[in-house]
């Protein structure tokens, strides 16, 4: 870390979401997962951060990502794609690690199919961000660094 950042933000994605701006516009808007990690660095380093910026198909390598934060990253902003709604692993890993982390949706999953109104991560996380588009993501690292301060 060098002395004018404060910390670095894993921030995750889940299965699918790789397709991000290609498929469903409808759904999930036009911008790419590209455009997402950007927005998330300058919504960061506005306030001294770093990002790390993953995303995985595979649930272990999301929890492998997780654990491995828990030395390195001051806190996560997750968007856990469908494994929001079927993994206990994944809510186990988030409240191991013990840094505080946000939960991102894209769609306002309490409009969709009564399969995406329940979350297994929202019990764990510090805070959820849903329905806000792409900015959900900016919300997301912005409330982080509240959280963690500066
Ligand atoms: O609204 C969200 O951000 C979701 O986490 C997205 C997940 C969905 O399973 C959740 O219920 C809500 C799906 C991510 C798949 O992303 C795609 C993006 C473009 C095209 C196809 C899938």
């Amino acid at each position: 870390m060098s002395e004018t950042t404060t910390g670095s933000i894993l921030v995750l994605n889940g299965p699918n979401l790789n397709l991000l701006g290609i498929r469903e516009p409808q759904t999930y808007g036009r911008e790419t997962l590209a455009d997402v990690e950007a927005l998330c660095r300058t919504a960061a380093a506005k306030a001294g951060y770093e990002v790390e910026f993953l995303q995985s198909n595979h649930e272990g390598v999301l929890i492998d990502a997780i654990h491995a934060a828990r030395t390195t990253m001051v806190g996560i902003v997750i968007n856990p794609g469908a494994f929001t709604h079927t993994s206990v692993a994944l809510a186990d890993a988030v409240s191991g690690v013990q840094l505080p982390v946000i939960e991102v949706h894209i769609s306002n999953v309490h409009q969709r199919e009564a399969f995406r109104h329940h979350s297994y991560i929202s019990a764990v996380a510090a805070s959820v961000i849903v329905g806000a588009g792409t900015n959900g993501y900016v919300l997301g690292v912005e409330q982080l660094i509240h959280l963690v301060g500066r």
